[in-house]
């Protein structure tokens, strides 16, 4: 099994309910268990700003799914939830991010690991941090030092 980190994200339609029950099936995929979940965390939209803010969150699950075969699940979760492939940077009921696949470096057409937006987003690395402190984030460094580099960007854990 491969530990693997899933970045969660929902603007719309009750942001709350679609990342909670998106977690519950993360934990029911094929293969695959739900390890761990952080809090969620608040803030405003980075890219347009005309939308609502959004609510965030990481998962780790340990998964004996490929690459590949993972993100098509994730689409299709995110596909189940209504999403459609809606404008760039508009806004959206479920987003999910495959963050990290163990300490793999993957270059592909459909799939880029680490998720190239990783150390600029702090709404990724705060919950991230939270799950999975000292984690080393292959070719760009420790979790805390990338959180450190957004320090800027407010982020606003829910209790
Ligand atoms: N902004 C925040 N704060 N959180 C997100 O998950 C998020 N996702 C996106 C864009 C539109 C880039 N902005 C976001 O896809």
């Amino acid at each position: 099994m491969i530990s693997a980190f899933i970045g969660l994200g929902s603007n719309l339609h009750h942001p709350e309910r679609q990342l909670l029950r998106a977690l519950e099936e993360l934990d029911a995929l094929p293969e695959t268990r739900l390890h761990c979940a952080s809090s969620l965390y608040e803030s405003a939209p980075m890219g347009p700003q005309d939308q609502p803010d959004y609510l965030n969150a990481v998962a780790e699950i340990r998964t004996g799914l490929t690459p590949l075969a993972l993100l098509d699940e994730l689409q299709r979760i995110e596909e189940a939830h209504g999403r459609i492939r809606e404008q760039r940077w508009g806004p959206r009921t479920l987003d999910l991010d495959l963050l990290l696949y163990g300490k793999q470096v993957i270059r592909e057409p459909r799939l880029r690991v680490p998720h190239p937006g990783i150390a600029r987003r702090a709404f990724v690395l705060r919950p991230l941090e939270e799950i999975a402190p000292g984690l080393l984030v292959p070719e760009l460094g420790e979790v805390e030092e990338l959180s450190a580099a957004c320090a800027d960007q407010q982020v606003r854990r829910i209790e």
